[in-house]
């Protein structure tokens, strides 16, 4: 065999097959407490033995080797398409303990596709509560292949299990005999396909039997005469498929009472379920629920108070520092008030961010993010959606990219699609520094009863923002018209404590994504925009400025005044000013000026530039030794007649815009990928836009 080999993970979901990939490659895969984590392959290396280094690959969960959602398909493309670039030279099944039955039907086709194969056992510290005790040993013999038990989650057992991979990656042995007869099962044309489309097990030419239209590496021969073969032969591919689960079943049912012995569980195994009791209550477990949410909210606020001030002390310091050592002059100012003003304006609201991702981590771990499905599944279906669809409007607070990906593990077309077209409206990480910089301008800083008002203005914005989503699916689902019937069926994990670990590193990456991320992009665009800020057409600049130089010797008692008033001129008659007055018609109608106007313009690539364009524009507007934060300029900000930029109505008329609309390019992107098609991304963008319009034009109206 080859020094470098390939070895696929594979297993039911939520068995622990990121956790292992995590321990083998040294990577940080998410790894979470529900059903579908992972929904695309993730590949690493590992060396696995002095003379053998592995490419690993993380495979989405299936419970059984017929896909029947688009993630369960990324793993079945990797398993059976010969010309796959990933295809395994090894299979590591990840079979969970405390759920054997269902896990060894998986491992069963895994083993007839005659691939060397390796079962690593998890969860027996579960199984071992819910009193399974499993004779290891037994059932390597029984299944015909190596068994090793493993607590990835622990790091335990692995080096075992490298052993074993290396012995079997050596001798390249496959699995002794076919788990069920294929043959038995079909008839002896199975045999045909076999040769005429190269594969190596019987097992494979049943797959081609009943998939041959869709998978990419037959050729167009292959194809017809499998379809002839297949018309001789009478093929039913329902009636083989539950024959052949059944004749499985049948086998695992023996094997489970040699191998398996159960006793009564330890108290701890019913832990899960008197939690569920209480969870689950109709009643009880609406309002937790609801009480969750709501610390959430608060606790972005409180939380995140302290150290977003050290942030804003902190580069009030550098700016300080900066303004001192460097000699005045273009540099000077490009630095300070363009590239400083932009990153600061963002680097405030990494705490929050931080917060927020905290806490779904925690949610994910624990296994209540499968809960949180499970008692919204009927609030779902009344808009057209399923349970399923709530992972990804959760995540989709975290960021829209990765919850569209999640939407894979919808079966139903409809639904995915529809759960695809609404999760933007969900408030994802990036609209969190603009709502909270508006309301911190606009909603005063009191209690109502004992609760922060800000605070609750911020999750009525999150709230908001799903309850459009849930409209805009029932809409959705009432024009596009396909009859399938939707069920939904999660598996509830059991709980377990959030590894706190985890929680710390996803804190920490989410910051530094969310730092070079956005951060790249407002660096860049705080330097444009300091540049069309700065200059403008010359004639008109030039203008301005003879204008003032005439005036300051008319009044030179007023020269300081009138040398603010000729920094705001200027910038109104800057490129930036220009196009900030070109689109003012269009805003004005929702209480917008002609800065807003540029930061609508500048964040419609990623929402997050508002705030940094807010502090570029606000900083060359003002004279340099100007030292107030971005909201206390923001606050002073008036129109031409003197009356403030951010009053009640402009401050909510901007939330609501940012609830709405559609401005990610990313997420356009994903989208895009998901549906392989440009219109769905076209038509999500116009809804959201025109929501997004007439909302902000309606609460204007109400507000002022
Ligand atoms: N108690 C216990 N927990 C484990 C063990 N292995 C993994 N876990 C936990 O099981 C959960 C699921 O782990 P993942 O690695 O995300 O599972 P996965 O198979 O990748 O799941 P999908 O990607 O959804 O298919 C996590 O909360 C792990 O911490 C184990 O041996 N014992
Ligand atoms: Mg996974």
């Amino acid at each position: 065999m080859r020094k470098a080999c390939t070895i696929a993970l594979v297993g039911n979901p939520n068995s622990g097959k990121s956790s292992l990939f995590n321990s083998l490659t040294g990577l940080n895969q998410k790894v979470g407490n529900f059903p579908g984590v992972t929904v695309d392959k993730k590949t690493g290396t590992s060396r696995i033995a002095d003379n053998l280094t592995a490419n690993i690959i993380d495979l989405p969960g299936t419970y059984s080797l017929y896909p029947k959602s688009e993630d369960e398909r990324v793993t079945y493309e990797v398993l059976l398409n010969r010309n796959n670039t990933d295809r395994p030279d090894l299979i590591v099944v990840i079979a969970d303990a405390s759920n054997l039955k269902r896990n060894l039907l998986f491992c069963s086709q895994i083993m007839d596709l005659k691939i060397p194969v390796v079962m690593a056992l998890t969860m027996n510290d579960i199984a071992r509560n819910k009193g399974i005790n499993i004779d290891v040993e037994g059932l390597e013999r029984a299944m015909g292949v190596p068994v090793v038990a493993i607590n990835p989650r622990k790091n335990k057992g692995i080096a075992q299990l490298k052993k074993m991979i290396a012995s079997v990656a050596q001798s390249n042995v496959q699995p002794a005999s076919e788990f069920i007869d294929t043959v038995a099962l079909t008839g002896p044309w199975i045999t045909e396909i076999k040769k005429l489309c190269n594969v190596e097990s019987n097992y494979a030419a049943l797959h081609i039997a009943c998939n041959y239209l869709e998978l990419p590496h037959l050729n167009a021969a292959q194809r017809i005469q499998t379809g002839a073969l297949l018309d001789q032969a009478g093929f039913n591919k329902a009636r083989i498929q539950a024959e052949e689960i059944m004749q499985r079943y049948q086998r695992i049912g023996s094997i489970m009472q040699q191998c398996v012995v159960e006793t009564s569980p330890l108290q701890r195994a019913i832990i899960s379920e008197r939690i569920d009791k209480t969870l689950l209550h109709p009643v009880w477990g609406n309002v937790i629920l609801l009480t969750v949410l709501f610390l959430l909210f608060q606790s972005i606020f409180w939380l995140a108070e302290y150290p977003m001030g050290w942030v804003e002390q902190g580069f009030s310091i550098v700016a300080d520092w900066l303004g001192g050592v460097l000699p005045n002059g273009t540099i000077k100012d490009l630095l300070i008030n363009g590239v400083l003003a932009g990153i600061s304006g963002i680097a405030v609201f990494i705490p929050q961010i931080m917060i927020l991702f905290g806490f779904i981590t925690i949610l994910e771990d624990s296994g209540y993010m499968a809960r949180i499905s499970f008692l919204t599944d009927r609030l779902m279906r009344s808009a057209g959606l399923n349970g399923r669809s709530v992972m990804p409007l959760i995540s989709g607070m975290a960021c829209a990219v990765p919850a569209i990906m999640a939407a894979r593990t919808i079966q139903n077309r409809k639904e995915r699609l529809i759960t695809i077209m609404v999760t933007p409206l969900m408030s994802c990480s990036a609209r969190l520094p603009v709502y909270t910089i508006l309301i911190g301008l606009v909603i005063p800083d009191k209690s109502l009863f004992i609760f922060n008002l800000r605070g609750l203005v911020l999750m009525g914005l999150y709230l908001l923002g799903f309850f459009m989503a849930l409209i805009v699916a029932k809409v959705m689902s009432m024009v596009i018209k396909v009859k399938e019937k939707t069920y939904f069926l999660m598996e509830l994990p059991v709980y377990r404590a959030p590894r706190w670990k985890n929680v710390g590193i996803t804190m920490i990456e989410k910051a530094k994504v969310f730092i070079t991320d956005a951060g790249k992009v407002i660096m860049i665009i705080s330097i444009l925009l300091w540049g069309l800020a700065t200059y403008g057409p010359p004639n008109a600049m030039k203008a301005v400025e003879t204008k003032y130089e005439t005036l300051k010797q008319q009044h030179p008692e007023q020269a300081k005044e009138l040398d603010n008033q000729l920094q705001t001129e200027k910038l109104e008659h800057s490129f930036a000013g220009i196009m900030g007055h070109a689109i003012e018609p269009a805003i004005r109608p929702l209480g917008y000026d002609w800065k807003i106007g540029i930061a609508l313009i500048t964040s419609f690539a990623a929402r997050e530039v508002f705030v940094g364009t807010m502090a570029t524009l606000y900083s060359v507007g003002s004279d340099a030794e100007n030292e107030d934060t971005l909201r206390d300029k923001m606050r002073g900000a008036t129109r031409a007649d003197g009356t403030p930029v951010y009053t009640l109505g402009t401050g909510i008329s901007l939330l609501i815009f940012y609830v709405f609309a559609m401005q990610c390019m990313s997420t356009l992107a994903i989208v895009y990928r998901e549906t392989r098609s440009w219109q769905l991304p076209a038509i999500q963008f116009a809804y959201m836009f025109a929501l997004a319009y007439v909302t902000a034009l309606l609460s204007y109206w109400i507000f002022s």
